[in-house]
């Protein structure tokens, strides 16, 4: 019998277990399978799967294997549509029928075009029975990198700003300046680990000399590439950033008549993109096409001022990340375009939290 409630928290179970995978899945979303049955003591799960690191296989394929012979009459919870075009393996959604499952509870559809409604309909036209939508929202927020990427062409971007409680980011001509404590870094590097990219201005590169990197213990390998918009090529080789290009990628966003000037950044192993301008700036929605071709479906905006606002202006956040600090920066201080309280149009609260004396809320777009 469908049980609405019983759905809910099996498919949370299903969320959470696709969580462990986000970022590390490729091009491809980590999905999350449950195989759950019931024969009268009550529902027990006798197969679960995640997308492999890498994207290969697909969840369902793991959690059928576990399941073996359990499979049958059983209900699959699966956060993505499942698949319905011929990969390295058959579909997954043949592999559900082939299984024998009675119910597949499905919570995002699959917006890519070998797919979508094609992996519900092969289920259906087998006389499974199919419940979609389940928990969308919560699936279309941990899958947004993928969902907008398939659909929009470009990455899902996260502004990540830190403010001080007087609306400021820093303070002119110093560098970096402390703003939230130790356990918002500490968050902000998670937020890292699970992202294809970071990217700043050139003018937070020269000013913070930033690494951008992932210090987390155990999850230094998880740092993202990352990207500084420099039409010009004003990125000095002996930055923190050309330095260790060589351990964590970096590439520059560059005018391409300025190529000239990248000699020694590319000897340091620096990457460059060549951008279009408009309006003697990087075009940003032409720069977030060409990552997303060569596969980046998330980036974090992490600094400075005038790119966080070229990023709103263009209507390219899909994310807020926005963390409050105790101090004060007073004169000398440059105003950050978001501030508690003060949200642009469009987004609404979806997490708070409080990290030491640090408030965090996130605010997604609302489409
Ligand atoms: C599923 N289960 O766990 C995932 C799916 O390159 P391929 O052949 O792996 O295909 C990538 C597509 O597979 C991707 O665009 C999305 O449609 C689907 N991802 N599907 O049934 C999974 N990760
Ligand atoms: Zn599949």
């Amino acid at each position: 019998m469908a049980d609405a409630g019983l759905d809910r928290r099996f498919m949370a179970a299903a969320l959470r277990l696709s969580a462990r995978h986000r970022g590390l899945t490729g091009t491809n979303p980590s999905v999350g399978t449950l195989i759950v049955r019931d024969d009268g003591a009550g529902p027990a799960i006798v197969g679960s799967g995640i997308t492999a690191i890498g994207g290969r296989p697909h969840a369902e394929t793991q959690a059928l294997a576990e399941a073996g012979a359990l499979a049958r009459g059983a209900t699959a919870y699966v956060t993505l549509e499942p698949c319905a075009h011929h990969g390295r393996t058959p579909p997954c959604a043949e592999a559900l029928v082939a299984a024998g499952v009675a119910r597949v509870v499905g919570a995002a559809s699959d917006p890519d075009p070998r797919v979508s409604g094609r992996g519900y309909a092969i289920l259906r036209a087998a006389g499974i029975e199919v419940v979609e939508g389940v928990l969308a929202a919560q699936a279309a927020d941990l899958m947004a990198g993928y969902l907008i990427r398939s659909a929009s062409k470009r990455p899902e971007v996260t502004l990540k700003l830190a403010v001080s409680v007087d609306g400021m980011i820093g303070r002119t001509g110093e560098g970096q300046v402390a703003i939230t404590g130790p356990v918002a870094r500490a968050q902000v590097h998670l937020m890292r680990a699970a992202s294809d990219a970071i990217l700043v201005g050139i003018g937070t590169a020269l000013a913070d000399d930033p690494e951008l990197t992932c210090r987390l213990a155990g999850l230094e390998r998880r740092s993202p590439l990352r990207i500084v918009l420099d039409p010009h090529v004003r990125l000095p080789a002996g930055s923190k950033l050309a330095r260790t290009a060589r351990d964590v990628p970096v590439l520059v966003a560059a005018e391409p008549a300025n190529a000239a000037r990248a000699g020694a950044l590319a000897a340091l192993g620096v990457e460059f993109i060549g951008v279009e301008m408009a309006d003697g700036a990087i075009a940003l929605p032409e720069l977030m096409e060409d990552l997303a071709a060569r596969g980046v479906s998330t980036v974090m905006v992490e600094g400075g001022a005038e790119t966080a606002r070229r990023f709103l202006a263009e209507g390219l956040v899909d994310r807020i990340a926005l963390f409050t600090g105790p101090g004060t920066i007073g004169t000398g201080g440059i105003l950050s375009p978001v501030v508690r309280g003060r949200i642009p149009e469009g987004f609404a609260l979806a997490r708070a939290a409080r990290y030491g004396d640090d408030a965090y809320e996130e605010f997604t777009r609302q489409t």
